[in-house]
């Protein structure tokens, strides 16, 4: 539908930006902080681009005053940020560390002393290696317990001043990733580990949540997920409903679980059918239930496109990682679907379409399927950067994208979407997992390479300004009106 006038964001809407533990922090054995599954994985050769770390990344643990700074410059409303649960707790449980906490504290502190509302990821992948070692993380049952009882213990630390939480980043892209691509940790492809572990974390993330109801909190709590609405190729229905497969399989699948409890049922039939349905136990429904968020945060990049695929058709294909267009292979999910090509959209140089009207209609399907408010946790361009020799990076191209998004996200609130924030992805540079730091998003360059940390100094980006002016604008600016 196109709207004669589109209504303005709400006075309250939390214009943020966002980032997590291990992309920004470094640090990482500093100050009793223990040993996190992504700290081992990066140093097995060939697992990331050219062999990068988070070991320093972008050194935001020792410079979070001077970032905190500009986003107060550029008058962010909310910082999306992630808590590593191994400066918390360096074993995954037992002993607190206090500076950890300590850490945290003064991150909070600094944002609530320039007014920018903080907003706590408990979980962006970074589960502790001694859980991974005592009994194989999310692979176990265990986890559960250890992940609310974390969970209880920063909302009991921090939650008089955090009134915004984020259970799991992107359930599954870490699950996903971790136990069938065998690109993050632990690395293991067995579909049968991947849905077990998956359960793990659905009853992890409801624990989390039912503490959360349970101590009275005072604030909102969801999780966040990597949503890519699904097309169909074209009218056949064949690929129309390989499309519906590739959404069933590739949101409602975790999407249905945290609002309402429960598998949809098409997905767990299949699932039975083929011998990796999970193990459950009786009482697992009951928790999944009191994990009901009070939003859902959605981390949005791109869409995907589907045809039909044969029971013996493509599988797993490799991923453009290296910044050379046109290298991704399209993956898909032998008798399900498969992603193929959008002749439609441009795509970036690491091969995502490129589409702002999928992020309308992706805030449009979750409206109309689980009638909940949705956060935008995550929403950037990743594209390579190029810093002149007076200090400026001109990314126009960053700037269409986010503005032709962020108009998205006002025409999804005109159609009727209860939206309560966009945050960009990200604030300053950093590590991109796999792709190294020549992926950047940020709207602060940060100079550092694969090869030399550099200086790490900070340098606005053009995209800076314009986001501070949609700001100060309260998103006026987008439509010109
Ligand atoms: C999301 C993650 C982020 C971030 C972003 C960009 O999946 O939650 O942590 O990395 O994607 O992805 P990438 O770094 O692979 O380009």
């Amino acid at each position: 539908m196109e709207h004669k006038k589109l209504k303005s964001f709400p006075d309250n809407f939390l214009w943020g930006s966002a980032s997590a533990a291990y992309q920004v922090e470094g640090a990482w054995d500093l100050d009793g902080k223990g040993i996190s599954v992504w700290d081992k994985f990066v140093r097995i050769p060939g697992k990331t681009f050219e062999n990068t770390t988070g070991d320093t990344a972008v050194d935001h643990y020792h410079r979070y005053k001077e970032d905190v700074a500009l986003m107060a410059e550029q008058g962010l409303a909310a910082y999306r940020f992630s808590i590593a649960w191994s400066r918390i707790f360096p074993e995954g449980n037992g002993a607190i560390n206090q500076a950890g906490l300590q850490f945290y504290d003064n991150l909070i502190d600094e944002l609530i002393k320039y007014n920018i509302e903080p907003v706590v990821t408990l979980y962006h992948w970074d589960i502790p290696q001694a859980l991974q070692d005592a009994y194989g993380g999310w692979e176990s049952r265990r986890v559960v317990d250890d992940f609310a009882h974390y969970a209880v213990t920063v909302f009991k630390h921090f939650g008089n001043r955090v009134k915004y939480w984020v259970t799991l980043n992107e359930q599954n892209v870490f699950i996903g990733h971790g136990y069938k691509t065998a690109l993050h940790p632990p690395g293991v492809a067995d579909d049968k580990r991947m849905y077990q572990a998956n359960h793990h974390a659905n009853l992890a993330n409801a624990a989390a949540i039912a503490a959360f109801r349970t101590l009275g909190m005072n604030g909102k709590i969801g999780p966040s997920f990597a949503y890519g609405p699904n097309y169909s190729v074209n009218a056949d229905p064949k690929n129309v409903l390989a499309a519906e497969n590739a959404e069933e399989f590739g949101a409602h699948f975790w999407l249905d679980v945290y609002t309402y409890g429960e598998y949809p049922a098409l997905v767990w039939n299949w699932l039975e059918a083929q011998g990796l349905a999970p193990e459950t136990h009786p009482q697992d429904t009951e928790l999944l239930k009191q994990g009901k968020p009070d939003f859902i945060g959605v981390n949005y990049y791109r869409t995907m496109t589907n045809a039909f695929n044969p029971a013996d058709g493509v599988g797993i294909q490799a991923m453009n990682t290296n910044g050379q267009k046109d290298s991704a292979k399209y993956s898909g999910e032998p008798g399900v679907y498969k992603h193929v090509r959008n002749e439609f959209l441009e795509k970036t140089n690491w091969d995502w379409d490129i589409d702002p009207t999928g992020l309308r209609i992706g805030l449009r399907r979750i409206a109309s399927r689980y009638r909940l408010p949705v956060m935008i946790t995550e929403n950037g361009l990743g594209e390579y950067d190029t810093l002149t020799d007076t200090g400026e990076v001109n990314d126009d191209y960053r700037i269409t994208y986010l503005h032709q998004h962020a108009l998205a996200v006002q025409q999804a609130i005109t159609d009727g979407v209860d939206v309560i924030g966009y945050c960009t992805w990200s604030f300053t540079d950093l590590l991109s997992w796999l792709n190294g730091y020549q992926k950047r998003y940020g709207f602060v360059y940060i100079d550092r390479d694969e090869q030399n940390e550099k200086s790490l100094t900070r340098y606005k980006k053009k995209s800076f300004y314009w986001y501070k002016d949609l700001i100060a604008s309260k998103g006026a600016t987008l439509s010109g009106k």
